[in-house]
């Protein structure tokens, strides 16, 4: 008897009753799934033929976790916690399977079951404290008691996933296969049928060194004395009420104390950081068809950080500098990168050394006659490169400006690096969508993440330099380095803070004021770029600035500042300081017209591709 019920499937082999879970992309545990799942181990309770159930997924992952666009929402029961307590309290053994990545509320669901198996490539962790969060459907009462506060704290304070073979070792898995991880389980579940297993909940391997328990305790407390955001303080609270605690008293005080987080600010722009890297993903031309690169071209020796980077990933590189001192140079500087990362242990020496059999450097741009894909680190050989690269190639600029008119304009796009780990992908007019998905293929490859602009893009350049204009413009006015200074590294923003030595004077504009001042000016110049379609959402912009530019992740951005205080108060704001520097406060009409509407930047997403116009 199969049958579907929303996103959970029922499957009976003999006694066994099997719930796959089919909620695609991650089967994150939504509300209907929840409510699917509690009525299922209803129905397994009260039939008599079920003797025990197997819960495993669908699709690429068990669950991923809590829903996490749920939150900040009115809670729908059952919720999760008391999912979890609802199958550990189910008299027939539970068994959960595991593969792909259990997260978050979905290891702490396969926590509830009585016992779990996984494929060897699973990976299992609880990354809620990089949501601002703690595991709040028992994780912090359940793990603690099964592999100790040490290694539960590690686990928690970190968010770091584990690979199956370490939690088998750690004690959160009771088998690990290969392979054939469905019908292994099923195996396990028919062995377990009419045996009685002990919940989680009362199981002390954990706890047996109350000495080492308490000490894991103090030491991860001491480590979060100071911490800027409060969910690491909290995880260690919950971790030791689990050892102080009765489990039901425990498990109220981690709801207690989730509640308390999620509700918090930091929480709540770590949600849109979140969110706004998944949607950072979403852009028209993702759908197309990436060309094959087998070799990359970079002319240019300015290009020679991203050779590396690519040396790295493994890709044939070919170096082209006319200039031969320039191009010596440019190896100079890749072989001392590679030292320094064989010296401190990142490389082997075999690696790097396979890393130069992989390098071509060259004088003459014809070197680029097999390049798939040409990064032009200077646009004064751009014309050698178009000459030189084969058609199809993709040329792809990596200094700023608008994409120069050219009979390649279609093979041409902007791909600058932005902090080291961002790729902004500025596409121009005429820009193949499939010359866009190359280049985000190639820019993947390296590692980075990936951000489409219209030409002539430069987002968080443009955003943070709004903001470094705003301080400028603060000091100028007379206000004190020191306070203008504290403000902005009491809010995350050290790289905008000016060298100050003396303590802030108590007289002057509040911190409040300087972060608006500066905040605003970044918000405005966003709406700006939004009016010109170079970025195509107010979440690419936040994105951009917090991958690219280290802006404070669980502030979530400028964009998201902004929404959240309010458009009404940013227009309002505007346009008193509008009047005294228009040139870093004049009001994008955007602003106003959605403040007329009530609206939000996060309401807006600009028409792709309409920027270019000028640099
Ligand atoms: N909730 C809602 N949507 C989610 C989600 C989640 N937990 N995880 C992923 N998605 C969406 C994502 O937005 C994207 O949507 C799509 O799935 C694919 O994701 C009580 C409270 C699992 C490693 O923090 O780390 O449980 O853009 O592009 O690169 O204690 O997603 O396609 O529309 O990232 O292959 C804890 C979060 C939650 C894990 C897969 N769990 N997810 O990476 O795909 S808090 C997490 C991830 C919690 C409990 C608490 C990754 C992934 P769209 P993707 P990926």
């Amino acid at each position: 008897m199969d049958q579907q019920a929303g996103p959970l499937r029922q499957e009976r082999h003999g006694a066994v009753l099997v719930l796959v879970i089919d909620a695609p992309p991650v089967n994150a545990l939504g509300h209907a799934l929840r409510a699917a799942l509690w009525q299922a181990i209803e129905v397994a309770e009260a039939d008599a033929t079920v003797g025990a159930v197997l819960i495993r997924a669908a699709g690429r992952t068990f669950p991923a976790g809590a829903d996490i666009s749920e939150f900040g929402q009115p809670p729908r029961a059952p919720q999760l916690p008391d999912l979890c307590d609802r199958i550990e309290a189910c008299p027939k053994p539970v068994l959960a399977a595991i593969h792909g990545t259990a997260l978050g509320g979905g290891l702490e669901l396969a926590l509830a079951a009585h016992a779990r198996i996984a494929r060897a490539d699973a990976m299992l962790g609880l990354p809620e404290v990089t949501l601002g969060i703690l595991p709040g459907a028992g994780g912090t009462q359940r793990v603690p008691r099964l592999i100790g506060a040490e290694q539960a704290l590690r686990l928690m304070l970190t968010g770091k996933p584990v690979p199956a073979a370490e939690a088998l070792a750690l004690g959160l898995l009771d088998g690990v296969v290969e392979d054939g991880l469905e019908v292994a389980a099923l195996r396990l579940a028919e062995g377990l049928v009419g045996r009685r297993l002990t919940a989680t909940r009362d199981r002390r391997e954990g706890m047996r060194d109350g000495a080492a328990y308490q000490a894991a305790v103090a030491a991860a407390r001491l480590a979060q004395a100071g911490a800027r955001l409060p969910a690491g303080a909290r995880i260690v609270d919950c971790v030791e009420a689990a050892q102080l605690l009765p489990i039901e008293q425990g498990m109220v005080f981690e709801r207690a104390a989730f509640a308390d987080l999620v509700a918090t600010p930091e929480a709540a722009g770590l949600r849109h950081a979140f969110f706004a890297e998944r949607a950072a993903a979403r852009f028209p031309e993702a759908k197309a068809e990436a060309r094959p690169v087998a070799q990359l071209g970079v002319i240019g020796a300015a290009g020679s950080d991203l050779a590396l980077l690519a040396l790295q990933a493994g890709c044939p590189v070919v170096l082209v500098e006319p200039n031969r001192p320039q191009l010596v140079e440019a190896l100079e500087r890749i072989a001392a990168a590679q030292e320094t990362a064989v010296q401190e242990g990142r490389l082997t020496p075999a690696a790097r050394d396979a890393d130069w059999e992989r390098l071509t450097p060259a004088l003459g741009a014809a070197a680029l006659a097999d390049s798939d894909l040409v990064l032009v680190a200077d646009a004064g050989l751009l014309a050698e490169a178009a000459e030189a690269a084969p058609p199809g190639a993709v040329l792809a600029l990596t200094g700023r400006g608008a994409l120069p008119d050219s009979p390649r304009a279609s093979d041409m796009i902007g791909l600058r690096l932005v902090g080291g780990r961002l790729a902004e992908l500025a596409v121009g007019p005429q820009t193949a969508p499939e010359a866009v998905a190359t280049a985000r293929a190639v820019a993947r490859r390296l590692g980075l993440l990936c951000l489409r602009a219209a030409a002539p893009g430069g987002i968080a350049g443009r955003v943070m330099l709004a903001g470094r204009a705003a301080v400028t413009h603060l000091l100028a006015q007379g206000e004190a380095p020191a306070r203008v200074a504290g403000a902005l590294r009491g809010f995350g923003l050290p790289q905008l803070a000016p060298e100050a030595a003396a303590e802030a004077p108590e007289t002057g504009a509040s911190a409040g004021r300087i972060i608006a001042q500066v905040l605003s000016a970044m918000a405005n110049e966003g709406a700006r770029l939004l009016e010109r379609g170079i970025a195509q959402r107010a979440s690419d912009i936040d994105f951009a600035l917090v991958a690219g530019l280290g802006f404070p992740r669980w502030q979530g951005g400028p964009m998201f500042w902004a929404d959240q205080r309010g458009l009404l108060i940013l227009r309002r704001d505007l346009a008193e300081w509008g009047q005294e520097a228009p040139e870093i406060w004049a009001m994008a009409p955007l602003i106003a017209d959605l403040a007329a509407q009530g609206g939000h930047f996060a309401d807006h997403a600009a028409q792709a591709g309409s920027g270019q116009k000028d640099a």
